[in-house]
């Protein structure tokens, strides 16, 4: 598209009577600007391509055992979890798309406008999707947020504990169902909050809005088997197996 504008220009220059000297001049000037042009297309390209490119055309597998995070989160709740509740967001997301345009959409580009899209498309898009985050930030590899990430977190909350506890508050106390998120602001900054249902900080309804970091399912059947109503128990239990290295991928990631 480009090349074609420039073509086009230079002949209009060239069919104006002017000296070669301007006329060098003016093209030039017109490469610069055009090529200028081109390479913000490339930065609005590279965006996109730093998005998740979730595959919403087949279900992921779970990335280890169902009692890979026992005792902290027992395999009869992991295999129920994984294999009945995110296997039926997968399955109603992929129905709910299937025939529309949204079929061959990004899924984060159909949550930055999920507002126009149908209760069964925001609802399964975001099952399926903060599923896939959570179960990729859950290990139980002892890993640590990288120095550049704890930098951050020093920073914005004061101390690591002080982020645990900001954290662990947002899940504790999000009324009824849905997610606790530490997820970066479009101004780059840190922040903890946390959504209802299936929502999601990449969705327009969201009050919380950025890319997310980690994340914590408050669920009651992310946790009732073992923990009962003690919710509290389930979150104070979920920081023994934060999966770090991926989460300070995704911070990296994030903060190009
Ligand atoms: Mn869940």
């Amino acid at each position: 598209m480009n090349i074609l504008y420039i073509l086009l220009f230079n002949k209009k220059i060239y069919k104006m009577k002017m000296n070669s000297n301007i006329r060098i001049i003016i093209s030039g000037i017109f490469a610069v600007i055009l090529s200028s042009l081109s390479l913000s297309g490339q930065v609005n390209e590279l965006k996109k391509s730093d998005m998740e490119k979730i595959n919403t055309k087949e279900f992921p597998a779970l990335p280890y055992a169902y009692d890979a995070l026992e005792p902290y989160i027992d395999a009869r709740t992991m295999e129920i979890h994984y294999d009945r509740h995110h296997r039926a967001y997968f399955n109603n997301f992929v129905n709910a798309i299937k025939g529309t345009e949204l079929e061959n959409t990004p899924i984060e580009q159909i949550f930055a406008e999920v507002s126009k899209a149908s209760d069964a498309v925001r609802n399964n898009g975001g099952g399926f999707y903060n599923h896939v985050i959570f179960w990729n930030n859950l290990a139980k590899n002892g890993s640590k947020p990288s120095a550049e990430l704890s930098a951050a977190i020093d920073k914005t909350f004061g101390s690591f504990e002080k982020f645990r506890e900001i954290f662990s508050n947002a899940a504790k106390t999000r009324f009824g169902s849905g997610w606790a998120w530490l997820y970066l602001t479009p101004g780059k900054e840190l922040a903890v909050g946390s959504t209802p249902n299936q929502d999601n900080p990449l969705m327009d309804v969201s009050p919380v809005k950025g890319t997310p970091l980690l994340t914590i399912d408050v669920w009651e059947h992310a946790y009732y088997l073992k923990y009962q109503n003690k919710r509290p128990d389930y979150v104070e239990a979920f920081w023994n197996v934060i999966n770090w290295d991926t989460v300070n991928e995704r911070y990296s990631e994030a903060m190009k």
